[in-house]
């Protein structure tokens, strides 16, 4: 037993320059603490995210109230508490709030007290963090999913897909794996820079060319595969996240042109672009409450990971609904959806008992935090979601992933993709 003596927060900030709330875990002689990140392309059901919305202190962005729920309320709560007992701690901050969506006190709020408990737990039992979680031994390291090129609310050239992303399939170790996608990327910016167009980066590091037409962005990243020496689609595969509750109008998508289509044109065109690029997994193909054109994509299409995010926003009740409806194969997991740990690992339980796939994710406006590095190893993950290798906060959870795999040795193993 580790009582807690008390929790407090700050205000501190994000990867795109936002306020974010830090909390911090005391017990005697030690602590630990959590930033939460925030999403831009957010889904309607995700938790709330708590922020002053006072236009004259940080634009409205700002988290002081949130600082200041955690520094009385949640602090004299959790006081006397067992650090070890992450479930009963955040049983008590969902009570404490009382609402469906976490609407009163933010779930941003409790996630970064939530997190802080679970790493001082660790902390105190002087383990890895990854070790404390439901995986006990033969750890396997996920497949990253890297991010090369943005576009959607990541950036600000035109392009309608969200996520660009590559997964080395054929990598035996996890700095294996890495070593592919720095080659990747090196390649794609040479191929870039060679057409007069930018290599600056998006929000989640990858790049943002100005460039507005999908297929485009798909030849670069197809040229930069060969150019390493990699085979799209055998060595190496395109993932996309589609975001597609961005891209739909009264049921209507306009996903692969500016032009809105139906779903079942949409889903046509899937079919092509898969055929074409090769690609092997598509996130949010749809919009969240259309759950009949999940479902007809996935009888339509074999072979390919399908990802539920904002249709299920890491939400045990959607997630159900999904698996019954035959929505997707696949969950993207962010702790920032629903808002504690304990209730994210309920998630995760549950997909793997249905045989989802599980993405552990990050934010795209993230901090130099790397819980989710040790949390995908340690909830047993195949694949991680994390940026590409470039801006710090996304490269420190594939810094982590590289720490973790050095530590378990020869035992380090990676994860299945099939
Ligand atoms: C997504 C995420 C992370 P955001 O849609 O999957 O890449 O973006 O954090 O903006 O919701
Ligand atoms: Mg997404």
């Amino acid at each position: 037993m580790s009582k807690i003596l008390k929790v407090k927060a700050r205000q501190v900030f994000d990867s795109r320059g936002n306020p974010t709330i830090e909390a911090e875990v005391f017990v005697k002689n030690n602590s630990a603490s959590s930033i939460c990140p925030s999403g831009a392309s957010t889904g309607t059901y995700e938790a709330f995210e708590k922020r002053d919305k006072n236009n004259k202190r940080f634009l409205g962005k700002s988290v002081l109230g949130a600082v200041n729920l955690v520094n009385t309320k949640i602090s004299k709560k959790l006081k006397g508490q067992n650090v070890h007992n992450q479930e009963r701690i955040d049983t008590l901050m969902i009570n404490l709030d009382g609402t469906r969506q976490k609407s009163k006190f933010g779930a941003n709020v409790i996630l970064a007290v939530s997190m802080a408990v679970k790493k001082l737990s660790a902390k105190v039992k002087k383990i890895p963090l990854y070790k404390s979680f439901l995986v006990k031994n033969n750890f396997q390291l996920p497949y990253p999913l890297m991010n090369v090129i943005n576009g959607g609310v990541h950036a600000n050239n035109g392009l309608r897909i969200q996520e660009f992303m590559i997964r080395p399939d054929r990598a035996n170790s996890f700095s294996e794996a890495i070593r592919i996608c720095f080659l990747i990327i090196k390649n794609l910016s040479k191929i870039i820079k060679n057409k007069g167009l930018s290599t600056s980066v998006g929000d989640e590091g990858g790049f943002a060319p100005m460039i507005n037409n999908n297929n485009q962005a798909l030849d670069l990243i197809v040229s930069a595969i060969r150019k390493s020496g990699f085979v799209n689609g055998k060595d190496v595969s395109i993932c996309l996240d589609i975001a597609a509750n961005e891209l739909c109008k009264k049921k209507k998508y306009s996903i692969h042109s500016k032009k809105y289509i139906s779903a079942d044109k949409s889903i046509q065109e899937y079919k092509k672009m898969i055929n074409k690029y090769k690609i092997k997994s598509l996130e949010d193909p749809f919009a969240e409450n259309d759950w009949k054109s999940w479902n007809k994509l996935m009888k339509s299409i074999k072979k390919v990971q399908i990802v539920g995010d904002d249709l299920y926003v890491t939400n045990l009740e959607r997630l159900k609904k999904g698996f019954l409806n035959m929505s997707s194969n696949a969950i993207l997991i962010k702790l920032n959806q629903i808002g504690t740990v304990s209730e994210t690992i309920d998630v995760i339980k549950f997909a793997q008992i249905i045989g989802f796939k599980t993405i552990i994710s990050h934010r795209s406006g993230d901090s130099e935090d790397t819980f989710i590095a040790d949390f995908a190893v340690g909830t047993n993950s195949n694949q991680i979601k994390t940026g590409s290798l470039a801006r710090s906060e996304r490269v420190a959870k594939y810094n982590q992933l590289i720490r973790i795999e050095e530590e378990l040795g020869k035992r380090a193993r990676m994860n299945k993709i099939h």
